[in-house]
């Protein structure tokens, strides 16, 4: 009956646990008695490898010996999430993997839990790029995933006595790491600082120091397509290791600063998601991956040419640009093309320009990153020099299009002036051929705020992609019972790579038995992440209740703190008894959610959100009816596991300031139900999944921009509900913070006098919003068939059909061999 396209391995389950002997064997050097599960981990991933690798090859050579072009994604950040399961389910091993290792006599969850999680991205914008290196490799795309290979990752997150966030380092390398294979063969060198000198005409960059960065190869396997992608993680070394010198004389610390200074580029990664730093380390980081990695892509497509043709450049591979951070990735192309191949400027332009694609992800002002010129012409004086030349030829090239002299000059790439900024945003938009925005409505926020000049003048460069989520680790790893449903459903899982394909399911939410069967799916997860909560956390979550999530990073523009004093009105009312016993719905909220570590009015939200926790928690007159758990280290894993466990998903930004979201696209398709504004994605997964199946509230932008048009008094707010009124009243009387009325003034402050994402505004139509929610959740059937039509309507939100968009609308290429 159903047609299988899932990859299945003809290796049987007994040959896969002799492997994973062999591999105990000669790798680890132990016997499967001897070994640990940890050791099962490392061996069954090295023998994974191992299936991959012939398909790993045969992708590399047909992508350089092939006509297609291929496609470099530059990220800072790839959060990966967990590789085991993922490369067992695309080699096609994951069944023989279980039976395997159970023939080992080893516990699969123990050997599952063995692999440390991989943190190399903050959020969103990291996960994004997982996504689409997944969707790339399983449409059989030539493309590379190009980024930093940090030491230390994200932080680990842990809560002191007072529920304050503690940041840990995350020293994820301290333990046996067998997916990266670092090939010193091909590092590349990288130059900073120093100055530019004129010799014979030509411009000669003399570098005062440079490092070596060396790449770190990871497989990126698709999902039937039998192709497998690389994703290649730049890590920095000294090429003078060690100073001996120093040594001799005992200056132990010298001997060894070289080798400190160089690798320190690759060190850590940056904890901020929204306020660049401005830091020098930062954009020695930006340049270390994108310089390592255009000499890489001219060496790989250009194998052991000494003078290749790089006009045809563009039509071997494109890069696209994950935000502002890769942007150097242009003056450095030019500076390339001109002193190192000696291309003329227009023609080194030229290329240059078709070769970049860039995705901004934010609509904060202040995220956009601006350098200064003074730090680039320190560190990268020869960049600074062409970054002022392309500037000239864009002022100039304007004055062609408008004479509106304010105009130009608020476009201008470097502003004028004794402290001249560079705004890398305006760079990309100029120097490359597309922008999109990641979203319907923030790409048209995009064309009509924040890059207005820009859309008036390159209209043509701006486009849209809405942002997608892979379905193999979102919904075919962290949600089985689903996706065997789905499949039973449909009849086939051919809707792993076809998303579209769970449109099927819509008449299936007019069978009550279905309806059923999926409300049973979504109670047994309920009940798997409760035992995985008390396992992980020793949380006492009720799976009997309403799961209610909400988990993202921490910032004040996504509004946690409308929902713990949402959370705060609900503990009010019932202590009050103002809602009768039997009126409450028995809730639970789980928060997740890191903050930047110096963000703090975000650490002073987590702070109160752990309090009221613990208050809450801890009062016998709401047991049962309410209670908030925060578990700490918000990761891919928690996600993974929280996600399908969810009733109802918390989307509720300002409307205007979420660029996109990706949660609330993972939750929609686990069949969670939203309660959301008008913002980023949300809007889209409203007109797909239908408004009737989707719970709206709050402001929309343009009645947002109205409100600060008109001036916004938020202690009017306050002063007008009483609910409000009593919520902020309790953070400030030190209700929850042991009657210390001191600790969350910053935060009432703000509300009261302040609050520039409008929390309070937003807050009665919040307060209302939950009575309808309550009233379906106590329909049970009527809520699984409006949570069913939200699978069946979302499988848009696969980045499979945003990859789609791209290789139509930027890229212009698609999978090999076509
Ligand atoms: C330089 C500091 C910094 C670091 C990261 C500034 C900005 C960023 C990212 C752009 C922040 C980010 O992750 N943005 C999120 O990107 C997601 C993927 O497109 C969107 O879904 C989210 O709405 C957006 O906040």
């Amino acid at each position: 009956m159903t047609e299988h396209t899932a990859p299945m391995s003809p290796t049987t389950p007994g040959e896969f646990a002799d492997e994973i002997r062999k591999e105990l064997k000669y790798t680890q050097g132990v016997t499967a008695e001897q070994a640990t599960p940890a050791d099962v981990y490392v061996a069954t991933a090295t023998a994974v490898r191992k299936h991959l690798v012939d398909s790993w090859a045969s992708t590399q050579h047909d992508m350089v010996a092939g006509s297609t072009k291929a496609v470099g994604y530059f990220s800072a950040e790839f959060l990966m999430g967990k590789q085991l399961l993922n490369a067992l389910l695309n080699a096609g091993l994951s069944d023989q993997f279980y039976d395997a290792v159970k023939e080992l006599g080893f516990d699969v969850q123990d050997v599952i839990d063995s692999e440390y999680e991989p943190g190399l991205g903050n959020g969103g914008l990291g996960r994004l790029a997982a996504c689409y290196i997944d969707s790339l490799a399983s449409k059989g795309v030539p493309a590379f995933g190009y980024g930093i290979q940090y030491r230390y990752g994200i932080f680990k997150q842990e809560f002191d006595e007072q529920g304050a966030q503690v940041e840990r380092p995350d020293y994820w390398l301290a333990n046996e790491e067998p997916w990266g294979h670092i090939d010193y063969n091909r590092s590349q060198r990288v130059n900073y600082g120093g100055s530019v000198v004129e010799e014979n005409g030509k411009k000669v960059w003399k570098p005062a120091w440079s490092v070596r960065a060396v790449p770190v190869d990871y497989m990126v396997p698709g999902y039937a397509s039998g192709r497998v992608n690389t994703l290649r993680l730049w890590s920095a070394k000294s090429y003078d290791e060690f100073d001996l010198l120093a040594f001799n004389k005992s200056e132990y610390v010298d001997a060894v600063k070289p080798q400190v200074a160089a690798e320190n580029i690759s060190k850590i990664l940056y904890p901020e998601d929204s306020t660049p730093q401005g830091k020098a380390l930062r954009l020695e980081q930006q340049y270390f991956f994108v310089a390592a990695s255009i000499q890489d892509a001219i060496r790989v497509f250009y194998p052991g040419e000494e003078n290749p043709d790089l006009t045809t450049f563009p039509s071997k591979i494109c890069f696209q640009l994950n935000d502002t951070h890769p942007v150097i990735g242009i003056p450095e192309l030019m500076r390339v093309l001109i002193d190192e191949y000696g291309y003329d400027w227009d023609t080194a332009w030229s290329i240059t320009n078709k070769s970049f694609n860039y995705t901004c992800h934010t609509l904060l002002p202040e995220a956009l990153e601006v350098w200064s010129a003074k730090l680039i012409g320190e560190l990268l004086p020869r960049h600074l020099e062409i970054i002022n030349k392309i500037n000239e030829q864009f002022v100039a090239e304007l004055g062609t299009k408008t004479n509106d002299s304010a105009k130009i000059d608020r476009m201008r790439i470097v502003t004028d002036g004794e402290d001249p900024q560079v705004h890398m945003a305006y760079l990309a938009t100029y120097g490359g051929l597309h922008v999109n925005g990641v979203a319907a409505l923030h790409s048209q926020l995009l064309k009509d705020v924040t890059l207005r000049d820009f859309s008036d003048v390159y209209g043509d460069k701006f486009t849209n992609v809405t942002n997608g989520v892979t379905p193999r680790r979102f919904i075919r790893i962290a949600n089985p019972r689903l996706s065997a449903l789905i499949t039973e459903g449909l009849g086939t899982d051919r809707w792993l790579s076809d998303l579209d394909m769970l449109e099927g399911l819509v008449p299936l939410a007019k069978d009550d038995e279905f309806v059923k069967k999926f409300a049973a799916v979504k109670q047994a997860n309920k009940v798997a992440f409760s035992n995985y909560a008390k396992r992980e956390y020793d949380f006492d979550i009720d799976p009997n209740t309403m799961v209610n999530s909400m988990i993202k990073r921490l910032h004040e523009y996504k509004r946690q703190s409308l929902k713990i004093l949402s959370v705060i009105s609900q503990y009010a009312d019932i202590k009050s008894g103002k809602v009768s016993a039997d009126d409450i719905l028995p809730r639970t909220v789980v928060f997740g959610a890191k903050a930047a570590p110096g963000y703090k009015m975000a650490k002073l939200t987590i702070q109160l959100i752990n309090n009221v926790a613990r208050v809450v928690n801890n009062d016998p007159d709401v047991k049962g009816k309410l209670a908030v758990y925060y578990p700490w280290n918000y990761n891919i894993r928690l996600a993974q596991h929280l996600i399908p466990a969810t009733d109802l998903d918390e989307q509720i930004s300002q409307a205007g300031k979420e660029a996109s979201g990706t949660g609330n696209m993972k939750f929609a398709l686990n069949g969670a139900m939203t309660v959301g504004t008008l913002d980023g994605a949300n809007v889209e997964i409203r007109e797909r999944v239908g408004a009737e199946n989707f719970f709206l509230f709050g402001m929309t932008v343009d009645e947002v921009e109205a409100l600060y048009a008109k001036g916004y008094e938020p202690k009017s707010y306050y002063e007008a509900d009483p609910r409000l009124k009593q919520a902020v009243d309790m953070v400030a009387d030190g209700t929850f913070s042991e009657g210390d009325k001191g600790l969350y003034e910053p935060l009432v402050t703000d509300w009261l006098n302040k609050d520039y994402f409008m929390t309070l505004a937003d807050f009665s139509a919040y307060m209302d919003i939950q009575g309808e929610i309550e009233t379906l959740y106590r329909e049970p059937l009527e809520w699984s068939r409006k949570a069913l039509l939200n699978v069946a309507n979302s499988g848009f939100f696969s980045s499979d059909r945003a990859i789609d968009d791209y290789l139509r609308d930027i890229w212009e290429t698609g999978p090999l061999g076509e």
